[in-house]
């Protein structure tokens, strides 16, 4: 249970490595737009950019295979478009109309997906994770190989109800990746300030579970993580920890005045760690790919994004209806 060096393959393909560099533009560029839409006032409520953690979400979806889930928190919009949920379904929800995924009715932090298997979407800090044991408690009861993603944040690592799951996950080997997206803040609380224990991977070794800490800043080395973790359930050994590092560039929602921390530690880590430039840079010195090649992918995102919120300012706002549907009672 030693804490293993991730080093990234140096042999990936062009192709794979303009795959990640397109889905992580797209979560880049939508987040960017979200955040105009939101200074226009036409999203209201919360919402919690997820710039900056691009490479996490990407490199996982690279190792998930079609089926299995995904859950996480109300940093939800990068996990959507990585699973492959419609950028206009996304940004309309977000406007809160009717072309959205919940119907207008569920805003940022809550939609969902039976078709990409995307569970939500939870405002509660760390609700998702006992939620997300259970959907893997399913998968093993009906024994057909799939494995749950379940995300959480450094601030939410320190809610009882995530060991009270690790207990049962490890106690029933379910098959599910517990995926700490330690972006080193919960809102304005830094990790050094919340804990004397900062690798939160190595908590689980309490119980039982294996794990890791991963670069999350590397898209490579996240999809490699992520590959072992996902072999290590689906063989049937139960449950495993990857403790990405990461960093969000933006604030922790729309309304945060950010004063814990400086412009210049924002600004080092766009500087020298960001995941996109990563990606491009490969790309350009391992010669698979031109500028002109790269300016072509850009344009191609800016479309989708560009329509995806022209789709979110047309859908029209929801009916009064619609207030008496999707509900239990
Ligand atoms: C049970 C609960 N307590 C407090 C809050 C308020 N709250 C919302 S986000 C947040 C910080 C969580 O930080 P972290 O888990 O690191 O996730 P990040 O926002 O960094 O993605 C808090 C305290 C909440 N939503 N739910
Ligand atoms: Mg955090």
């Amino acid at each position: 249970m030693a804490a293993r060096k991730t080093t990234a393959k140096s042999n990936v393909s062009a192709d794979e490595l303009k795959h990640y560099y397109r889905e992580m533009l797209l979560i880049r560029r939508f987040e960017e737009k979200a955040g105009q839409l939101y200074g226009m006032g036409l999203i209201g409520g919360f919402c919690h950019l997820y710039i900056g953690q691009e490479a996490v979400v990407v490199g996982l979806e690279a190792a998930a295979e079609e089926g299995d889930k995904r859950i996480t928190s109300y940093r939800d919009h990068g996990h959507m478009l990585a699973c492959g949920m419609d950028p206009g379904g996304v940004m309309a929800e977000l406007t809160g109309r009717e072309g959205g995924l919940s119907k207008g009715k569920g805003g940022s932090m809550h939609m969902f997906s039976k078709e990409k298997h995307f569970y939500g979407g939870h405002g509660i800090v760390g609700a998702q994770v006992p939620l997300g044991a259970g959907l893997a408690f399913a998968d093993k009861y009906q024994d057909n190989g799939r494995v749950t993603f379940t995300y959480f944040g450094d601030g939410a690592a320190n809610q009882g109800q995530v060991y009270e799951t690790y207990n049962m996950a490890q106690l029933w080997e379910l098959p599910v990746v517990f995926v700490i997206e330690n972006n080193q803040y919960a809102m304005g609380t830094s990790v050094q300030r919340s804990t004397k224990s900062p690798s939160l991977w190595e908590r689980g070794a309490s119980y039982g579970i294996a794990g890791e800490e991963v670069d999350g800043m590397n898209v490579l080395t996240v999809k490699e993580a992520g590959e072992r973790a996902v072999a290590h359930c689906r063989a049937g050994k139960g449950p495993y920890i990857l403790e990405v590092k990461t960093y969000r560039y933006r604030g922790h929602s729309m309304s945060d005045p950010a004063k814990y921390r400086t412009r210049e530690e924002v600004q080092k880590m766009r500087e020298e760690r960001d995941p996109i430039e990563q990606v491009r840079d490969m790309l350009l010195t391992g010669k698979h790919a031109s500028e002109e090649d790269l300016k072509a992918i850009d344009k191609e995102i800016k479309d989708i994004v560009n329509q995806a919120a022209e789709f979110s300012k047309e859908s029209p706002e929801p009916a009064l209806e619609e207030l008496w549907t999707d509900i239990y009672a």
